[in-house]
């Protein structure tokens, strides 16, 4: 059966939206333009959403708006700060907004990294207030929106935020163009009320979400507690079995989609003989041949939990000497907000802790833990994927987790691999197959992990065929449409008379 495609997503959104344009708003561009030597060169994304959105805004056309952090993006733009992506076969336009190393340090960095990223991921020891982060993400915001204004062309086009940069854009959009359907995605946790209340700008926060349309979450029991939070903190009418909220005559439906991936992207890159003939050479550089193969690969933040799987592979390996040479884990993590404090205390944890590992459990020929801390193409990360016997996620909170999906999509049906997956992180509330792993309880992931290993071909096939079968029927672009029909839903809802 053929899975969802950027086409069918294209139908979707000129079915609900006949005759409108769609504008996509998120921090990240999609397309960079560098410095390379002499000449100008395009980069894109690692991974991510920024790549999966990239094929629907070609296929629907519409404007991207995002911050334009290329060395060389202000001398390609024109007059308007706008330049048509993808460069070698223009099809939609990318709307560059500027920021200052002030505005990065502070809007960026500053609020939305050390403020919102560990309020929403319950780690309070890592928030940050401050009043000068916080007027910045203000003024960063209404430029956002100031930006989206002068790009929707229709009346009612469809504006679809993303995340916890611009929680405040849409009240600014509102005013500006009180018509456009406003939806946004918000890709991490919305954390319980207890959690959410330390914020001294919860009121102001909540109320610039209100001024969309639709508010989205991966999971219920985040929608649930922005409806909670908003109970508390707002005199609004809640109707909470249709998870809606009137607020100053407006109406949010809040809801609950849980993003996935390009899944056919994953399966051919999986099914090529150049990742074939990857893992061969990899097998060969790391010495792996004749054991069994663990991976861990993330972005390098405290929410993946990174330090807990090492703990736990420490315990691993203490307790089972018979997996000593036998079992080699592969961490890769990428090194992201290095600016800030936690970020760069973590990265000095994970590699004085795989060092002392390494030391205290390494045999003639063998590394129990390899380590790779550049980024690598999605090419190579799938030869990683195929190869591994086991994948290891252990977010301490996680709003869904992509690398779970990615590896289920690379595994064979033959001789599969097994996964340990967080109970924290979204993924694992619909991938019932994996082994639900806490980090938080070392011995007892130690003792998932050497399950995982040491998993029979059968049960393994058994689990891998359910976690399949689950993510081909909702890949990353029935996501799209969903989320698409949903916010034409909530439209009708909040302008019954602009309704398609
Ligand atoms: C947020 C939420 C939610 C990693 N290393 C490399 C690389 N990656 C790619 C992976 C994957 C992505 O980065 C990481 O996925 P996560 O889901 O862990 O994403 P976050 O960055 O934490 O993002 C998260 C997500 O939004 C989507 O809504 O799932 O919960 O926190 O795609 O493959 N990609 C490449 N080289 C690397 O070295 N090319």
């Amino acid at each position: 059966m053929p899975l969802w495609t950027p086409d069918r997503v294209r139908d979707a959104f000129r079915e609900y939206f006949p005759g409108d344009d769609l504008v996509v708003v998120s921090n990240r561009e999609p397309y960079a333009h560098v410095h390379d030597g002499g000449t100008v060169t395009v980069q894109r994304p690692a991974g991510g959403l920024t790549l999966a959105l990239d094929p629907v805004l070609r296929a629907v056309g519409g404007t991207w708006v995002a911050w334009g952090h290329g060395d060389a993006d202000s001398e390609v733009v024109d007059e308007h700060d706008r330049v048509r992506v993808p460069p070698d076969d223009p099809a939609y336009t990318l709307r560059r907004v500027w920021l200052s190393q002030e505005d990065v340090q502070r809007y960026y960095l500053g609020f939305s990294n050390q403020a919102l990223w560990p309020l929403c991921h319950n780690v309070l020891e890592h928030v940050r207030f401050r009043d000068r982060n916080w007027n910045r993400y203000i003024e960063i915001n209404r430029r956002f929106a100031q930006a989206v204004a002068e790009e929707a062309r229709s009346e009612n086009a469809l504006v679809w935020l993303h995340d916890y940069h611009l929680a405040l854009a849409p009240m600014t959009i509102r005013e500006l163009r009180p018509n456009l359907t406003l939806a946004h995605f918000w890709h991490i946790p919305w954390p319980a009320w207890e959690t959410f209340r330390i914020c001294p700008r919860k009121n102001a926060l909540v109320n610039g979400l209100l001024a969309n349309d639709m508010l989205v979450f991966h999971l219920d029991s985040f929608a649930q507690n922005f409806l909670d939070t908003c109970a508390h903190e707002l005199d609004a009418i809640i109707d909470w079995g249709k998870r809606a909220i009137v607020h100053h005559g407006h109406v949010t439906q809040v809801r609950a989609l849980p993003i996935s991936i390009d899944v056919e992207r994953f399966e051919s890159m999986a099914a090529s003989e150049e990742t074939a003939s990857r893992i061969a050479r990899l097998r060969d550089r790391y010495g792996l041949e004749g054991r069994k193969v663990g991976i861990g690969i993330d972005r390098l933040d405290y929410s993946k939990g990174i330090l807990e799987r090492l703990e736990a592979l420490r315990f691993l390996y203490r307790d089972n000497p018979d997996l000593r040479g036998r079992f080699t884990f592969i961490q890769i993590a990428v090194p992201s907000r290095s600016e800030i404090p936690a970020y760069q205390h973590l990265q000095e944890k994970v590699e004085e802790q795989i060092v002392a590992l390494n030391d205290e459990y390494e045999a003639e020929g063998w590394t129990p833990i390899v380590y790779i801390s550049t980024s690598l193409p999605q090419n190579e990360l799938a030869a990683f994927y195929c190869m591994a016997d086991v994948a290891i996620i252990s977010s301490v909170m996680d709003g869904m987790n992509l690398v779970v999906k990615e590896y289920i999509a690379c595994q064979n049906e033959d001789d599969p691999g097994a996964v340990c997956l967080s109970e924290f992180a979204g993924a694992a509330e619909h991938l019932d197959h994996s082994i639900r792993v806490n980090p938080f309880y070392t011995e007892g992931f130690a003792k998932d992990i050497r399950k995982a290993v040491e998993m029979g071909v059968a049960e393994r096939r058994r689990r891998m065929a359910a976690m399949k079968k689950e993510l081909r029927e909702r890949t990353v672009y029935r996501w799209m449409a969903d989320f698409i029909e949903e916010a034409a839903r909530a439209r009708s809802a909040s302008h019954p008379e602009g309704a398609a």
